[in-house]
């Protein structure tokens, strides 16, 4: 590498400068910055790579730059999203940079005519390219399909996503309803579970696969939607300068009066749940997202009874929240409702089709069934204090809001249903690997989704690559790659996984985070996957240990989780006293949310003891489930990239992105194509290309022996491509070289059809 050329070395803020090594030593490098003489840093080895030697040149399929390492991959990735081009492919996979604006025309009607039917690569790198490769293949291989799109927060899934609906209902629907509903369930799921968070104004806080099916014919014939872990905290608590969902403030401000009226609705200010955080956000018109909700909804087919049913649940959960709790002035230990809860309880009551006195009681109170003194059964109720009666009333307006949400979500796929599908197009949007200052549950199940989902990737690129090595016949090693299987198995493995260890202790008929978290570590001591936190073992001398947890090493890096809440977290179930209530509501809407709730059959509650339903347990067999559906598919990759932290645009913050590259894998697969062939071409396609600069008796062979003709003549060193039975397979660079002589000035080519019919001769 020390030829005296440009390299590219670490930067703290771009993620990488132009360098030159002036010195060596044995474990690192002298660079001087191009920019910046004098100004001497020491990089380790492999912190530094070769550069391309023009820095400004950009490429629209990575693969085709001479040298493929993280770096050269960031400046390509840069130099187009300066130029406002933010899709940029990496062979097959795409890699998508939010522009944080409104690019003219870039996903316009034309532009969506332009990719139907158009091989990948001879359009300029789109998401619709990747739609259209989806449905081609679903096509020609009569398979199913799927697209992965990836991110963190704010990268632009949901966008893509909606692009990728939107690009194959026009492209390919009938021009019946249901192309129109596809499209339309988005502002109504987005209504009921995104919100504005300090990364994303518009967060989606749940997971979804979006099927599209398709019959025989190839054409639209409908669509369901899964969903994953909605974020249930949200309701009860958010974060600074967050909001609760949409749908809440959509109400208050967008309401007709006299529904307003009727379900007792104010300003949000009013409302606990939505009172703690911003009220309005200048980048959202709550009230016409309310209208344009409405719209949404009437289109997909729901009636106004249902609408009106789903808001009245939504105001219910609003008033639930205002009520509050004190201690009751006797020695029962008790608690009563405050006086300045007003109405509250009457407005929840009356919109939940509950009875106000059973409401008021189910939440002070426990029923125990006791077994003491014989008198076996009997139904006592325990009083509860005042943050019992707090958490209960919290654990009802979860479990009302989620189930209602399922309930969104329900109607929504009985919206678009098919009688017989051929196959389906699915499109996952689900969030991205996850790091914060405190990481919880939350986190822990979508780092762990995101582990199956990187493994689900190694496998389908890797594989796929030996697979089409092989079948053309070249003869290439191996290539290896990490395999994450231990992480996976740390979490959902039978009985000593961390989602089993969890669920044993929910089970117990104390549970605490603590003895979970000490569970975990004494069953997994040399696990070279898990550690203990460091600030923890310094608590534990102090018997503080209020940052209880375990650090996993992820594929993308190490995450500190704290358990507080885990065992909380990871339990579903009511309380028997509001399991039943809700269950027995007056309002056959309410009682239906609750209808197959698992508390009526089969979990008899024991005295005192909680029933537990499992939301590891439960995620862990959707993820398995859609891992399932994924491997039966041919795959495609969207990899997203959020520019900068500020959410605006035309900025470019390097080494964010360039961290955001490394977590999905992308710099392996750098990795893994720089040792092989990245760049490939059919012999037709090579053939098309160039005949035209070439005498006619070349163009008379067929083009596989056009193509050895030409290289022969070029003097192509054979290092630097393979032929196989399809296609020329160039090692990386190459084949940008070769298209750059081919394509230089006249007097060259003239020299070089000479020499081709010498070679002819
Ligand atoms: P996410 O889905 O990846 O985050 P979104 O798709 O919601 O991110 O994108 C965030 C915001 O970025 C959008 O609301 C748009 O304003 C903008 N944006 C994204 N892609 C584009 C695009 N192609 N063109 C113009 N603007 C765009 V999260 O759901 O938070 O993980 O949980
Ligand atoms: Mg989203």
């Amino acid at each position: 590498m020390d030829d005296g050329k440009p390299v590219w070395a670490p930067h703290p803020t771009d993620g990488f400068q132009l360098g030159r090594i002036i010195d060596i030593s044995a474990d690192s490098l002298t660079i001087e910055p191009l920019n910046q003489r004098g100004k001497n840093f020491q990089a380790s080895v492999n912190q530094v790579f070769p550069a391309e030697d023009d820095v400004n040149k950009h490429v629209e399929d990575n693969c085709s730059l001479m040298y493929l390492n993280e770096a050269t991959l960031l400046n390509n990735v840069r130099v187009r999203y300066s130029k406002d081009k933010i899709y940029t492919f990496v062979a097959n996979i795409l890699i998508a940079v939010n522009p944080y604006f409104e690019i003219s025309k870039l996903y316009s009607p034309e532009s969506i005519k332009q990719y139907q039917g158009r091989s990948l690569g001879t359009l300029p790198p789109h998401v619709y390219a990747i739609a259209d490769k989806a449905y081609r293949d679903m096509k020609v291989l009569k398979m199913s399909q799927s697209i992965i799109v990836s991110g963190e927060s704010g990268a632009g899934k949901t966008e893509n996503t909606k692009f990728v609906l939107r690009y194959l209902t026009t492209s390919y629907g009938t021009g019946q309803d249901i192309d129109e509903r596809i499209v339309e369930a988005n502002p109504l799921l987005e209504a009921f579970g995104n919100a504005k968070t300090v990364r994303n104004n518009n967060s989606s806080r749940f997971g979804k696969f979006v099927e599209i099916h398709f019959n025989e014919k190839n054409a639209v014939v409908g669509g369901f939607v899964s969903h994953y872990l909605l974020e249930k905290s949200r309701i009860c608590t958010q974060g600074q300068e967050e909001r609760n969902y949409h749908i809440f403030y959509r109400l208050c401000a967008g309401a007709p009066e006299d529904i307003k009226e009727k379900f007792h609705l104010s300003s949000p200010d009013c409302f606990r749940h939505l009172k703690a955080g911003p009220l309005k956000d200048p980048l959202l018109d709550d009230h016409a997202d309310f209208n344009r909700m409405c719209v949404a909804m009437k289109k997909i087919g729901l009636d106004d009874t249902e609408k009106f049913n789903m808001f009245r649940v939504v105001a219910g959960v609003l008033h639930l929240g205002n009520i509050d709790f004190e201690e009751a002035g006797s020695t029962s230990g008790g608690c009563v409702l405050k006086k300045t809860c007003g109405q509250s309880l009457e407005f929840c009551a009356e919109l939940l089709g509950l009875d106000e006195e059973d409401l008021r009681v189910s939440l002070t109170t426990r029923v125990m069934h006791t077994t003491a003194g014989g008198a076996k059964g009997t139904a006592i109720k325990v009083p509860l204090k005042v943050e019992q009666a707090n958490s209960a009333r919290d654990a009802l307006a979860k479990a009302i809001y989620s189930r209602l949400f399922d309930h969104v979500v329900t109607r929504i796929n009985q919206c678009f249903p098919f009688d017989a599908s051929a196959h389906f197009i699915g499109v996952l949007d689900i969030a991205g690997f996850e790091y914060f200052e405190h990481n919880s549950f939350e986190q822990f199940c979508i780092n762990y989704c995101n582990e199956k989902l990187q493994q689900f990737f190694n496998e389908r690129i890797l594989k796929e690559e030996q697979e089409l090595y092989q079948r053309e016949g070249l003869g290439v090693n191996e290539v290896h790659y990490v395999d994450n299987q231990d992480c996976i198995d740390l979490v959902e493995a039978k009985l000593v996984g961390i989602l089993d260890i969890l669920d044993e202790e929910n089970r117990l008929p104390q549970p605490s985070d603590q003895h979970f978290t000490d569970t975990v570590h004494s069953k997994h001591k040399d696990h070279f996957r898990l550690t203990v936190p460091r600030k923890s073992k310094l608590t534990v001398h102090r018997n503080v240990r209020d940052d209880e947890g375990f650090i996993i090493r992820h594929f993308a890096g190490a995450v500190c989780y704290e358990t507080t809440q885990f065992v909380e977290k990871n339990n579903d179930a009511l309380h028997m006293s509001l399991a039943s209530l809700v269950r027995e509501s007056k309002d056959k809407f309410i009682g239906e949310l609750f209808e197959n709730s698992n508390h009526s059959k089969d979990t008899k509650q024991k005295a005192g003891k909680l029933s537990f339903i499992s939301v590891g347990n439960k995620f862990k067999t959707q993820l398995n489930i859609l891992l399932e559906k994924l491997h039966s598919t041919g795959s495609s990759f969207v990899r997203c990239v959020k520019p900068n932290l500020k959410m605006v645009s035309h900025q470019f913050e390097g080494a964010q992105i360039l961290s955001q590259l490394q977590c999905s894998g992308m710099v392996s697969v750098l990795d893994l194509m720089q040792g092989g062939f990245p760049s490939r071409a059919p012999f037709h396609e090579l053939y098309n290309m160039y005949k035209q600069y070439m005498p006619a008796k070349l163009t008379r062979l067929d083009p596989r022996l056009f193509c050895k003709a030409l290289f022969k003549a070029l003097g192509l060193n054979e290092n630097d491509y393979k032929f196989g039975l399809t296609k020329v397979f160039f090692r990386p660079g190459k084949f940008a070289e070769f298209d750059q002589i081919m394509k230089s000035d006249p007097d060259h080519l003239a020299e070089l059809v000479k020499r081709v019919n010498k070679w002819l001769i």
